[in-house]
């Protein structure tokens, strides 16, 4: 299949309003895996959500805003995501060098609520010369239903305003740590997302762990295969409208490049869109993260 037609057929998949998927066509053509279907996106927030000095003093140049969307581009992702501050500190002169996501929301490490502030809103996001915006919902948490209604109430604007949304669905809150990544739990988190609106759905690669929940006897009975994990990322994609939304998955805490590689070939291999991956990047030396993200692109290429 040629990469125009495989782009056509995943644009096929939404029939929400032109404007958007404009941008959605922009997207899935920009960085170097323009035009194939896949993305790698490079989202810069870790600084609220965990602290700055445990984000970026391995690698003291990543306090700097512009350093990060340098490296997006140099490294030939197909977008920067981030809340507003950063973005207000690099949209000028990268706005037109890189599609732009505004994060709406954001939560920090200093509170032990899951929950999350809304920091971003549709007008920053147009002000800001941004093609989407960005939310996080942390299913199972006991804030879940107000940061769900907050997401679709921020994608029914941004769909207004002709802007794709990108939702970071994380299970948390009333499951067992090892439950957040659970297949069973990830995959509801993942169809939520598709049902809020999302364009593309974030989640963290699921393990084979079933957490006590009402939604595990359905994964024994029917025999799913959740073996490995490109049959779990089967599983998650399946749970987005069979296929039909784009899915893209977390890098996580910063791991070796093996191990990285490992998982990029098994989302590769189970049909995923690609990765979003953040601290893998920014805590390596800058080379060696353009040598890391260059070598995902060519496994997402394949
Ligand atoms: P990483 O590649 O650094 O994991 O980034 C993905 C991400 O979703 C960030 O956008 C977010 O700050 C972070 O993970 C949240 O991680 P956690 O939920 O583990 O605190």
């Amino acid at each position: 299949m040629k990469n125009s037609e495989n782009l056509e057929n995943i644009l096929k998949n939404y029939e929400d309003n032109d404007k958007s998927l404009l941008n959605l066509d922009k997207l899935l053509n920009s960085g170097t895996l323009g035009g194939t279907g896949k993305l790698v996106i490079y989202p810069v927030d870790q600084g609220f959500e965990h602290g700055p000095d445990r984000s970026f003093s391995s690698n003291p140049d990543a306090y700097d805003p512009h350093y990060h969307m340098q490296f997006a581009i140099d490294a030939g992702m197909s977008a920067f995501a981030a809340p507003l501050g950063m973005i207000e500190s690099g949209t000028k002169t990268f706005s037109d060098k890189i599609p732009l996501i505004l994060k709406c929301n954001s939560s920090n490490s200093l509170t032990n609520l899951s929950d999350q502030a809304l920091t971003g809103n549709v007008d920053d996001a147009i002000r800001l010369n941004c093609i989407g915006v960005g939310f996080t919902i942390y299913p199972g948490s006991e804030f879940n239903l107000k940061l769900i209604e907050q997401a679709c109430n921020l994608f029914r604007k941004a769909k207004s305003a002709g802007l794709i949304t990108v939702l970071w669905s994380y299970p948390r809150g009333k499951m067992s740590k090892k439950g957040e990544t659970a297949i069973n739990i990830v995959s509801y988190a993942a169809h939520m997302a598709c049902l809020c609106g999302a364009h593309i759905i974030k989640v963290k690669l699921p393990t084979s762990y079933l957490e006590e929940d009402p939604t595990k006897d359905s994964f024994i009975k029917n025999n799913i295969n959740i073996n490995n994990l490109s049959e779990r990322v089967k599983v998650i994609k399946r749970s987005c409208f069979n296929g039909k939304r784009i899915v893209v998955f977390s890098g996580g805490e910063a791991k070796n490049d093996e191990e990285i590689i490992n998982e990029i070939k098994a989302i590769q291999e189970g049909g995923g869109n690609g990765s979003i991956v953040g601290r893998n990047c920014f805590q390596r030396p800058y080379n060696k993260a353009i040598d890391l993200i260059k070598q995902i692109i060519n496994i997402y290429k394949q």
